[in-house]
């Protein structure tokens, strides 16, 4: 039986990426930081909470002694890094801490690899974000980077330091650079699930208006049970290496609150321009969205459309689930949640 450590198991990925390990046979130690109060919901809407071969693990990973013991301890054969401090304008208010725990932090796991047991396998969660302002469209493993965001540096961070411990010291490190992936455990902090929430809720009479920033930005939105099989891949592919992990296809933000409002019963007609910019229901005349300055970004990432190209020919991955089936199953879980009180 493999041993497979998941920091950040009480993430959107984390709790995706453990079903599926655990479906595949593998012991899974899944890390959780230590909070006033727990947060689980996610591996319990999964159903794996209480499996045999899942472990929870205390772990922070500015901590370099816990890395050690983690690795230590779980005698891990495989290291999916997925912890973070992942939302992009957070960055922005809390650079320092960003830093800290999305890059430095990786440098801790990947000594605590290099001391313990260089023979582990280790993925980093890279992310489109490191591209960027726009250098080339689509953007591949070969696309410049660029970040535009406090994040998305201290990443390209993380990623680096993954090739100089390969370069280095021989270790099984691989990048995976993923575009936006959602799904009906994603934050609501972010804008599909901040979407497919409000539209159940505004339906369900316990909201009237959804507000929003940039709605010109664009993004390649894929699936994110998809997505950690592609994790997994890469992890079993003969040499390590970085994957762009995308659908090859790009859409606005409004375009996405189109489609969950389409899928709420809604019609959308969009009037004005940048801040003035709203979105009214076709049959009620309703204003269900509104533009609201206080969500743009200092700096923004205006367009992301990937080529998952070499992830295709060398490890057979590709994206199925096309955005509106997303939506769609976005919506109807935030409407099945907001009817019973149940929605985190
Ligand atoms: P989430 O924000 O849902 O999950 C992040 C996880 O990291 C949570 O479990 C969080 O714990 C944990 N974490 C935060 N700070 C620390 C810390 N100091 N020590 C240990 N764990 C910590 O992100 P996703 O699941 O969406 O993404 C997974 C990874 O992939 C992240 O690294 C993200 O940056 C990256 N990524 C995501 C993409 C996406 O579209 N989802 C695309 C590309 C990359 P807690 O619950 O306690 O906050
Ligand atoms: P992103 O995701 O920054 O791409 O990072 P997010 O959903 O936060 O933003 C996407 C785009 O939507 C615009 N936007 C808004 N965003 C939020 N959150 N809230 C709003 O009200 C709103 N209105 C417009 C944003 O400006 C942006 O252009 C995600 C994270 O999962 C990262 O960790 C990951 O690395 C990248 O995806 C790939």
């Amino acid at each position: 039986m493999k041993n497979a450590v998941i920091t950040g198991i009480s993430g959107q990925d984390g709790a995706y990426l453990a079903q599926l390990l655990l479906e595949k046979g593998y012991r899974v130690y899944g890390t959780y930081r230590r909070t006033s109060s727990t947060n689980f919901w996610r591996i319990e809407e999964l159903g794996i909470s209480q499996h045999p071969n899942l472990h929870l693990v205390e772990y922070d990973i500015t901590d370099l002694g816990t890395s050690i013991r983690l690795i230590e301890d779980t005698h891990a054969d495989e290291v999916y890094n997925l912890a973070a401090q992942s939302f992009v304008a957070v960055s922005f208010k809390q650079p320092a801490t960003t830093g800290q725990v999305t890059g430095l932090g990786v440098l801790n796991l990947l000594e605590a690899i290099r001391i313990v047991n260089p023979k582990v396998r280790f993925y980093q969660a890279s992310t489109s974000e490191m591209f960027g302002k726009v250098v080339e469209i689509p953007q591949s493993e070969t696309t410049p980077f660029y970040p535009r965001s406090p994040y998305a540096v201290a990443k390209l961070y993380a990623h680096w330091m993954t090739v100089n411990y390969r370069e280095s010291y021989d270790i099984f490190g691989v990048s995976g650079i993923l575009f936006n992936h959602e799904s009906p455990l994603r934050g609501r902090e972010f804008v599909t699930r901040k979407i497919t929430d409000s539209f159940a809720k505004i339906l369900l009479g316990q909201l009237d208006t959804i507000e929003l920033g940039n709605l010109d930005a664009k993004r390649d939105w894929g699936y994110a049970k998809e997505y950690v099989d592609g994790m997994w891949r890469m992890l079993q592919a003969d040499t390590p290496s970085a994957y762009v992990l995308a659908t090859a296809r790009t859409k606005t933000v409004r375009d996405f609150a189109s489609m969950a409002a389409k899928a709420a019963g809604f019609d959308l007609v969009w009037e004005g321009a940048a801040e003035n910019e709203i979105g009214i229901d076709r049959a009620s005349g309703k204003v269900l969205v509104r533009v609201n300055p206080l969500y743009y970004r200092p700096a923004e990432v205006d367009l992301l459309i990937g080529d998952p190209t070499k992830v295709r020919e060398e490890l057979g991955w590709e994206a199925k689930t096309s955005l509106e089936q997303l939506c769609q199953m976005m919506v109807e879980a935030d409407i099945r949640r907001n009817k019973t009180g149940s929605s985190f």
